[in-house]
Order: C-alpha cells, then sequence, then structure tokens
C-alpha cells in the first residue's frame, strides 16, 4: 500500500492535507493528514467516503452524444476525438457566424484545485467569449460588502481563535460547513470560553454551542445596531480604536444607531429585549471577541448591509486590533497569489458579462448575438442555480449547443449535446490555496484518471489548441505554470519559494499583524462613499424591503436553505452510503404549522409559490421557528418526490455584488395527495 499526501478540493473554507491510503491504482481510504495543524489529523464525514466517489460506479466512463431529445438522458458512448472535434468545428462556425460573444463557458470553482479551476475559463477569455461573473451564486454579496467595509483584505488566522475570550459564530453552522474551526472552539470552550451563535435555525452547531440566539431571517443589521446602541448607551465603546481606524462611526452613532432601542430591535429580529440586553454585554465586556461571519445572511435582497453591520462591530469594541479578536470571513484576499497566467492568458480587456446566478434568463433572452453555445464545467446550474425551471428551459432550446464536463451524469449533463468524463481532484496534480484558513499546498494525483475522464486541465488544453490559440498556458504542464503563481506576488506569499513547494506539505502563508484595512480611506468604512454614489445607505442600516414586504404578505412561509451534513452540494451526491446517511430530499417545518396544515411528519408534501411547485418529505420539528421552512442542501431531481428548491427562488439580486437572494423567497406547503393549490 502507498500513501500519497494529496488535498482537499472540496468547495470548503477548511481545505485539509488529506493522505491517500493507494493500493493497484485504487483509492482504498482517505485520512486527514496528521502533519497539518489545522487539518490535525481528521478529515470530515463526507470525505472520509471519497473513495468511493472515485471509483463510484455511477462515473461516467466515456465521452456521450445525445440520441434523443433535450433532457432525456438518451446518449451514445463516443470518441474523445469525434467529440473534440465536433466541438472545435460547431465553435468555429459560431464565432465566424456570431463572434466569440455568441459562447459562454460556465465553469465555477467547485471540488479542484486552482490550476483546474481557472483553466476552462481562461480558455474563453482567450477566445473572446461572453464572460462569466462567476460566484453570485455563491460569496459575491458577501465579499463585495466586506470589500467595501474592510478592504480587499483577508480576515482573522482561525488558528489564532486559541486566544480569543468570545467566540460568535454569527450565521455559520460551523458543524457543516467548517468542522475544523469547530474542533479549535470546543477545545477553547473546555477552557470556559463562551460560545455564541446567532442563527435562524438550531443548527447542530448552536445545539452544542453555549447559547441559541433564534433570529428573524434578514434582520442581522438589526442586531448589530441595537448591540451598538447598548454599548454607546453604556459606554463600552473604544473610542481610541475607533478614531484611529474607523471612518463614519460618528454618523453613524447620530443618524442610525439611535433607532436601534432595545424594545424596536427586539421587534424586528424576534429575540427577548434581555437576551440582547446580555448579548450586547457580553460583546462590550470581551477584549477579545472573536466573530466567525457565515454566508448564510447574505442570499437575501438586503444582504450586503447585513454582512456590513456585522463586519463593523469588532472595531466598535477594538477587537480587531487585539490578537484572538476580530471576524472570519474569508482569508484569500490576504494570499497574493497570481493566477491570471490561467485565468486571463490573452483576449478582449472586456467582452460581454453574464451573471453566473441569472444563466436561466440570459440563456432565453440575450440578444445581438444570443449564446449559441456552452460548455459547463464543475458546476450543476439545472439544480444549484436559482429559478432552476428556466435554466432548464434555457439549455433545452434546440439552437444552442450543450457540453457539460463532469464526473457523473448530473440534472444539468443530461440536456447536454455532449457529455465528456471529468476526473475528480484525486486524479489529478494541483496548487491548492485556501479560502477559510492560511495554508498553501501542492499535490499529486493519487490514482489514475478514471475509465476516459479528463481532467479540466487536460481538455482546456486540447480545446484551445483546435481552435488555434496560442497562449504559453495552453502547452505548459501545471509543474511549469506554479512558478507563475508567485511572480510579483507581494506579502507573505512573496517570501515562499516556488521551487520548495512541489513536494513540500503544507505551507502557511498567513499576514502578519492585527486586521489590516485596504479600504480608500485605509480605514474601516462604516461610512461608504462608494456605496453613497450608488444610491445606497453609506452607513450600515436596517430597513425592511418592499418586495420582501410584498411576498411575505402573499405567502405564509419563508425559506431558509442551508448546507446539508451528508450532501451539501451536489458533488456528493456520486456518494450512494453520503445519499442514505442524508435520506430522501426533505424540508422542515415546525410542529405548529405543520399542525395548522394538518401535516405529519414523513408525509409527501408540495411546496409552491407563483413560480413552481416541488415535491419533498416533510419533517417536523422545532429547529426552526414557527413562519420558516428549512430546506437543506440543493438536491437533484431524481431523488426528490418531484423537482429541486431552486425551481421556487428567483433570480432576483442582493443589494451588493449582484448575489442570489435564496433567503428572499416566500411559498406555502400542502399535502402532495391534494390537487395542486397553485398560485
Ligand atoms: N464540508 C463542507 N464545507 C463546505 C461546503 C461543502 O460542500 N462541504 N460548502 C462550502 C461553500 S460553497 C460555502 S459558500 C460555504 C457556505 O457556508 P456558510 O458561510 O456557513 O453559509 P451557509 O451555508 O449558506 O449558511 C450558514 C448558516 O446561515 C444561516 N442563515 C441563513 N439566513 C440567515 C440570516 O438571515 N441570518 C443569520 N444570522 N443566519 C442565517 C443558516 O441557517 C445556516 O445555518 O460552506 C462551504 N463549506
Ligand atoms: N437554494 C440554494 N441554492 C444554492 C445554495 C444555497 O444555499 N441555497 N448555495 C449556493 C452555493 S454557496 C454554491 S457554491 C453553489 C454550488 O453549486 P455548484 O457550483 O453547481 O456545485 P456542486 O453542486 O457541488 O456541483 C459541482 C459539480 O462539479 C462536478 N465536479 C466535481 N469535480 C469536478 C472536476 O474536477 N471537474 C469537473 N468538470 N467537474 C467536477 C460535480 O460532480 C458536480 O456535478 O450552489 C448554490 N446554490
Ligand atoms: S472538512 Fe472540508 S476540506 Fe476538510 S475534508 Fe471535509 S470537505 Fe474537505
Ligand atoms: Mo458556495
Amino acid at each position: 500500500m502507498e500513501t500519497v499526501r494529496v488535498v482537499c478540493a472540496h468547495d470548503c473554507p477548511d481545505m485539509c492535507s488529506l493522505l491517500a491510503h493507494v493500493e493497484d491504482d485504487k483509492v482504498i481510504r482517505v485520512q486527514g493528514d496528521p502533519d497539518q495543524p489545522y487539518t490535525a489529523g481528521f478529515a470530515c464525514a463526507k470525505v472520509n467516503r471519497d473513495a468511493e466517489l472515485v471509483h463510484s460506479p455511477e462515473r461516467l466512463t466515456t465521452p456521450l452524444r445525445r440520441t434523443g431529445p433535450k433532457g432525456s438522458g438518451q446518449f451514445e458512448p463516443i470518441s474523445w476525438e469525434a467529440a473534440l472535434d465536433e466541438i472545435a468545428s460547431r465553435w468555429t462556425a459560431i464565432i465566424a457566424e456570431s463572434g466569440p460573444e455568441a459562447l459562454l463557458g460556465y465553469a465555477y470553482s467547485a471540488h479542484q484545485g486552482q490550476m483546474n479551476r481557472h483553466i476552462v475559463n481562461g480558455l474563453f477569455h482567450a477566445l473572446g467569449a461572453s464572460r462569466l461573473q462567476a460566484g453570485t451564486v455563491c460569496d459575491t454579496c458577501c465579499e463585495t460588502a466586506w470589500d467595501l467595509t474592510l478592504g480587499p483584505v483577508g480576515s482573522a488566522d482561525p488558528e489564532s481563535v486559541v486566544d480569543s475570550d468570545l467566540v460568535i459564530a454569527w450565521g455559520c453552522d460551523l458543524m457543516a460547513v467548517n468542522v475544523h474551526f469547530w474542533a479549535k472552539v470546543e477545545a477553547l470552550r473546555k477552557k470556559g470560553v463562551k460560545v455564541v451563535v446567532i442563527d435562524p435555525r438550531r443548527s447542530r452547531t448552536a445545539a452544542s454551542a453555549d447559547w441559541h440566539l433564534p433570529i428573524r431571517i434578514g434582520t442581522d443589521a438589526a442586531l448589530v445596531l441595537g448591540i451598538v446602541h447598548i454599548l454607546v448607551r453604556d459606554g463600552l465603546c473604544d473610542r481610541a480604536y475607533l478614531a484611529a481606524n474607523t471612518l463614519g462611526f460618528e454618523p453613524w452613532e447620530r443618524d442610525v444607531v439611535p433607532r436601534f432601542t432595545p424594545e424596536y430591535t427586539a421587534a424586528v429580529t424576534g429575540l427577548a429585549i434581555a437576551d440582547i440586553e446580555k448579548l450586547a454585554a457580553m460583546y462590550g465586556a470581551a477584549k477579545r471577541s472573536f466573530i466567525r461571519i457565515g454566508e448564510g445572511m447574505t442570499r437575501l435582497a438586503r444582504g450586503g448591509q447585513a454582512l456590513r453591520a456585522v463586519a463593523s462591530l469588532p472595531a466598535v469594541t477594538g477587537a480587531y486590533g487585539r490578537q484572538g479578536g476580530g471576524a472570519l470571513l474569508m482569508t484569500a484576499a490576504s494570499m497574493d497569489f497570481k493566477f491570471g497566467f490561467v485565468k486571463k492568458p490573452s483576449g478582449p480587456a472586456t467582452a460581454r458579462q453574464v451573471n453566473h446566478l441569472r444563466l436561466g434568463d440570459d440563456l432565453l433572452n440575450l440578444k445581438d448575438p444570443p449564446l449559441r453555445s456552452i460548455l459547463i464545467a464543475a458546476n450543476n446550474p439545472a439544480v444549484t442555480c436559482p429559478e432552476a425551471n428556466k435554466v432548464r428551459a434555457g439549455l433545452s432550446r434546440e439552437d444552442l449547443f450543450v457540453v457539460v464536463h463532469d464526473p457523473f451524469m448530473t440534472d444539468t449533463a443530461r440536456y447536454a449535446d455532449i457529455v465528456l468524463p471529468a476526473t475528480t481532484y484525486l486524479e489529478t496534480q494541483d496548487f491548492y490555496r485556501a479560502y477559510g484558513s492560511y495554508y498553501m499546498q501542492y499535490a499529486p494525483a493519487a490514482v489514475a484518471p478514471q475509465g476516459q475522464a479528463w481532467s479540466n486541465f487536460r481538455l482546456a488544453q486540447a480545446l484551445a489548441r483546435r481552435l488555434g490559440l496560442t497562449d504559453p498556458v495552453f502547452r505548459m504542464s501545471e509543474q511549469e505554470i506554479l512558478p507563475e503563481f508567485f511572480r510579483g506576488a507581494t506579502g507573505a506569499v512573496a517570501h515562499v519559494d516556488p521551487a520548495k513547494v512541489i513536494g513540500g506539505g503544507p505551507i502557511k502563508v498567513a499576514p502578519s499583524g492585527g486586521q489590516e484595512f485596504r479600504t480608500p480611506s485605509g480605514k474601516l468604512e462604516i461610512y461608504s462613499a462608494a456605496l453613497a454614489a450608488q444610491g445606497l445607505s453609506p452607513l450600515p442600516d436596517w430597513q425592511p424591503d418592499e418586495e420582501e414586504v410584498r411576498d411575505a404578505a402573499r405567502w405564509p412561509l419563508r425559506l431558509l436553505t442551508a448546507p446539508s451534513y451528508f450532501q451539501p452540494h451536489t458533488a456528493y451526491s456520486g456518494v450512494q452510503f453520503l445519499r442514505k446517511r442524508e435520506g430522501e430530499p426533505f424540508c422542515v417545518l415546525n410542529p405548529s404549522d405543520a399542525a395548522r396544515r394538518n401535516l405529519a411528519d414523513g408525509q409527501k408534501v408540495r411546496l409552491y409559490n407563483e413560480r413552481a411547485a416541488v415535491g419533498l418529505i416533510l419533517r417536523v420539528g422545532d429547529e426552526i421557528t414557527e413562519g420558516v421552512i428549512l430546506v437543506p442542501g440543493q438536491r437533484p431531481g431524481a431523488e426528490a418526490v418531484d423537482g429541486t428548491i431552486n425551481m421556487l427562488c428567483s433570480d432576483r439580486l442582493t443589494d451588493m455584488g449582484e448575489g442570489a437572494c435564496y433567503q428572499s423567497t416566500f411559498l406555502d406547503v400542502e399535502a402532495w395527495d391534494r390537487p395542486a393549490a397553485r398560485a
């Protein structure tokens, strides 16, 4: 048995170092690498099963060409030569007739290292195709709001939490999405440090913490303002820190904060006045409070305001200036790698942009030129994109040439004209850098590609060469490209010798000192001139959103989507064990909401609104409050009673960063066997 040191490539902040145990070119077992301090020798329950992902009997083994109607899933095997010839000739003709903007490369980060994730978009960049505004389904709202407040910088090192005196998981289910940080927090708790969870759901993290505040969805900015109100009232602000390091506290304190009395804050957030007072007192007394900020609170209409408010809070007590204090959203921006060599090898300075989350609308409605072909890699938009029915209708267009590259026959791949089998990360070599810690690592492939699977890297290079692109990136090996990531880098990355990275194991590249601010003023911008220029509130504020108020008057329930424990992304749906552990796709309703509708645990129900109807299994439980319906994960339609949750979600954009508004979805639920009372 051989042991290969690899890196977990799943879309997860932890970026664990792993040991893959390999026998006869087969992964037998995967475990956490004990030599990486953050991984600390354990992988999560999902990745413990990645041997089954690599060797799943459901893996695609050859390229396929469609033989039946779009979406029917009828295909015949073809050779890679035939597939690549067809793609190259179709694209060459489309470029000649309609220009390159009739093409769209739709590749996202999921589950690979930096070379494989960027090179597909690099190919389309060089071709001058329409450009994907990537990540709007995920983190662009929180990232933009963070950048407007602190600047494009990373946040606190998760390993610094050992020095904290209070930990708040604010809208983050650590046990689901950040287990290695949770392990650090648990150790700290044993020393008596309190852990508070602010989340509409009593998640596993909330249930295990010292205190859970079940906040009403979309009211986080109001809670922050209520806390600041009390900190001001009780003289608990660090005035010296605020004066030296922030911009705009004075107008905030004068014009916005006074509205958020404990009474008003309680009315908005659904929390008790006494709890708001207690939380503010705890936060005010702590010197080195650490807030782990989750993304869930930003996936709704006013998500940007929520994030700006929460990210401003550690400045009020000066926690940003102290070791163990501050906030953690993402770290990547403080690791200055230069991925442009792969992402933007050549091509026009600007090209038409397509918002990742507006795929359905753009496939159906873009003109001059309409989209005529799309390559989807490492993405499952028929399930994971809002307006999933529009995505499916768009992909069904007879005049759209669809190519999907994936290890599995996903809901999206069923709409393809050509399906190409992809490797998983354990079959590729790549360079990795975390977005939730400060580590980087180069990893070899653990095993050879399964069947006829090709990596994104190999596919993009082969297509580029066929299409006559001459950029060096399309001819170099991964190891030859690696030094380009360090050329011209600044900060901690500049001190790394790229020659020592291959075979070097995990390397930490953390910034030193307290939280850095890289805004136009060089300070934490509570007041943002950039937002004022856009006509948005320049100070973090909470106001009701008119569209949400209107929809809430029409529909009695509000959707909460959160990661599920065993199927957090559809990428895990090829592992039968994890599918079974998670169970059939389900929703959770509070007992009183279920009783009001005569619905019982375990029965099939229909979730519906003006957009669609979806069938799921009902679970009744009090982990959520009345008026909320929880749907964990995004699950493929074929596994559910019927459809997938994103059919009910609109493609509306958040206030900042043009992100997705899953949590701004309102709906009702009824028994599945009842005739549909559709809107
Ligand atoms: N192991 C593993 N980890 C992962 C992933 C994975 O596949 N596997 N996926 C990764 C990816 S792509 C991402 S983007 C991150 C996402 O991870 P997070 O940043 O944690 O964001 P979410 O998972 O969307 O939501 C987290 C929590 O926010 C809560 N929430 C929802 N709305 C609100 C609100 O209005 N206010 C408050 N206070 N809370 C709210 C939800 O109940 C949920 O518990 O996780 C990553 N982590
Ligand atoms: N309603 C609702 N919708 C959401 C969310 C939510 O909270 N609520 N969360 C959103 C978030 S945060 C995210 S990040 C997105 C995630 O959505 P997606 O980006 O679509 O991610 P996955 O569902 O994991 O699908 C990734 C696909 O990549 C394939 N894959 C894995 N490895 C490789 C590889 O090496 N090469 C290629 N070519 N393919 C590979 C997998 O098999 C899988 O089909 O979903 C978003 N959608
Ligand atoms: S915790 Fe995250 S990085 Fe670690 S093994 Fe699990 S999915 Fe991978
Ligand atoms: Mo994400």
